[in-house]
């Protein structure tokens, strides 16, 4: 529940599972002995918060809609303690993630024009604050923070790496300075926290990291933010695909991410208006959720009436901005005064124009199968139908991310082509797409053979020319059941003999020294 408080554990069972253990343990020890390799102390505790894969309901959270996605086991890992007077951002993977130092003071801002990988951690941070000055309460002083980040979601993969380490980073600053913060409160502060990046994200991926569970997906609301249990039938795998074409989403985002977030308020807006809302007030509309009771006071209730006020209010084709403008009767620059993310957009992208007709056609047409998939994997009287309904309205949700939205790419087409002909149920595009990864829907009986067909008809030229090794394939396609949120980690964890290299590859039952961490 979002009133819950985030959990505290102290043996690593609690997260990862008994087989899962030996190898969290493992790697924890890395990150322990590197972390006193680099800092020259234990660190004083670990977060982590993993990765999620959305299984409907895509570009719709900004949007106000619920979705639909489950935690991954991969995660995000951070160690941190408290010491000198900066912060100081280290990775265990040193080569691909160099060290950044910033400021201990909350107020700097992130230099989104110069991303580095650390700036999500200092996200979360200034995340903290916001937080801790929100509920009105004095924060405490800011105070040098020594971190080392461990992250195994694949980057840039729509499985939502940011989120990870956002969240995981929140939680580790929060844990250090005493703080018991609630799920909700978290997924809050997170979602917003990480638009400091210059992405302004919805809060789907940080709500599903802090909220998910083992065994169950979530139907994921918001305002305020919350997660209900969804059950999916017995005999249904998830199997994650990565078309390892690389969408990197805060670089891209003023011509993909921001723009769809753009657009959709700007079709909102001018529904508004063309249903009689004077042009402050349409100008003040944010999302298509919004004008819903307009729609169906004029249109009729439903699905129906929506996608008829869509096609009847708006335009096909590209809106230019003084078309928009004078539609609207509100300039751009009145409409997104004091927004830098939507004003760079604006210039970026006015003179080639918004879609809007067919962004709006999506939201409104993926909210309404999140419910669909709901029912589907809920109804228990649906026996047999029950895994087709829920691969119709996933091949369903990735045509029209496709068509409509606009957000998928050829590789992506081809994956979801692939896995179709090799059986799957449903296949399409998770997270924000342009790239990164599909999720299918296989019978769990045919899930070997599934795998092995897309990697005779995806793969093997990607194998063939190095892009992936025999050794990564592991990390490209695999299959995940719904994992548990994220987690503080108070563990009595032995480093292992040695500290550096080869000496942190003992197993973890050969300890020698005493515990670490209490
Ligand atoms: P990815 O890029 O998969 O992490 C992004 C957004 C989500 C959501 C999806 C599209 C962030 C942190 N996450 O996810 O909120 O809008 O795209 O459904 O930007």
């Amino acid at each position: 529940m979002a009133s819950d408080p985030v959990p505290e554990y102290k043996e690593i069972e609690s997260v990862y599972g008994l087989e899962g253990a030996p190898a969290a343990t493992h790697r924890l020890q890395r990150l322990a002995a590197a972390f006193r390799k680099q800092f020259g102390a234990d660190p004083e505790l670990f977060a982590r918060a993993p990765g999620r894969v959305n299984l409907i309901g895509e570009h719709i959270d900004y949007e106000g809609y619920g979705v639909l996605p489950m935690a991954l086991r991969l995660d995000t890992v951070v160690a941190i303690r408290r010491g000198g007077d900066r912060l100081v951002v280290a990775n265990l993977d040193a080569e691909k993630f160099p060290v950044v130092e910033y400021g201990t003071d909350p107020a700097q801002a992130v230099d989104t024009a110069h991303h580095v990988w650390a700036n999500y951690f200092l996200a979360a941070y200034k995340g903290v604050y916001d937080f801790l000055a929100s509920k009105g309460a004095d924060p405490p002083a800011p105070v040098g923070l020594q971190v080392m980040v461990h992250g195994v979601v694949p980057l840039a993969g729509g499985l939502s790496s940011s989120a990870a380490i956002v969240c995981s980073s929140a939680l580790a600053v929060m844990a250090v300075r005493g703080v018991h913060p609630t799920k909700g409160e978290v997924a809050d502060f997170t979602c917003k926290a990480e638009r400091y990046v210059g992405v302004t994200s919805g809060g789907m991926d940080q709500a599903i990291s802090v909220m998910g569970q083992p065994g169950v997906a979530k139907l994921v609301e918001f305002n305020p933010v919350r997660a209900e249990d969804v059950h999916l039938p017995p005999g249904a795998t998830f199997v994650i695909a990565n078309s390892l074409t690389v969408s990197k989403k805060q670089e891209t985002a003023d011509r993909r991410y921001n723009l769809r977030v753009v657009e959709c308020r700007l079709a909102a807006a001018l529904i508004a208006r063309k249903l009689g809302a004077p042009p402050a007030a349409a100008a003040a509309v944010r999302t298509l959720r919004e004008v819903e009771p307009a729609v169906a006071e004029k249109f009729g209730p439903g699905l129906k009436g929506k996608l008829r006020a869509v096609d009847e209010l708006l335009e096909r084709g590209n809106y230019l901005q003084d078309k928009i403008e004078a539609d609207l009767g509100v300039p751009l620059s009145e409409l997104f005064a004091g927004e830098p993310s939507p004003l760079r957009v604006v210039g970026v992208v006015a003179g080639e124009g918004f879609k809007l007709r067919d962004r709006a056609a999506h939201v409104y047409s993926e909210a309404d199968r999140v419910y669909k998939f709901r029912a589907a994997a809920e109804d228990e009287s649906s026996g047999a139908e029950a895994l087709p309904r829920l691969g119709a309205l996933m091949d369903a949700s990735h045509a029209s991310c496709a068509r409509l939205y606009e957000c998928s790419c050829p590789e992506l087409d081809t994956l979801v082509g692939v896995a179709k002909a090799a059986g799957a149920i449903g296949s399409r595009l998770t997270g924000a797409g342009w790239g990164g990864c599909t999720v299918s829907l296989v019978r769990h009986g045919d899930v070997g053979p599934f795998m092995a067909a897309l990697r005779e008809n995806y793969y093997s030229p990607l194998l063939a020319s190095g892009r992936v090794t025999e050794g990564g394939m592991g990390e490209v396609l695999f299959a995940s059941p719904p994992s548990s949120g994220a987690a503080v980690l108070r563990i009595k964890l032995a480093p292992s003999e040695g500290e550096e290299g080869a000496a942190v590859e003992a197993p973890a039952r050969e300890r020698k020294r005493e515990p670490v961490m209490a």
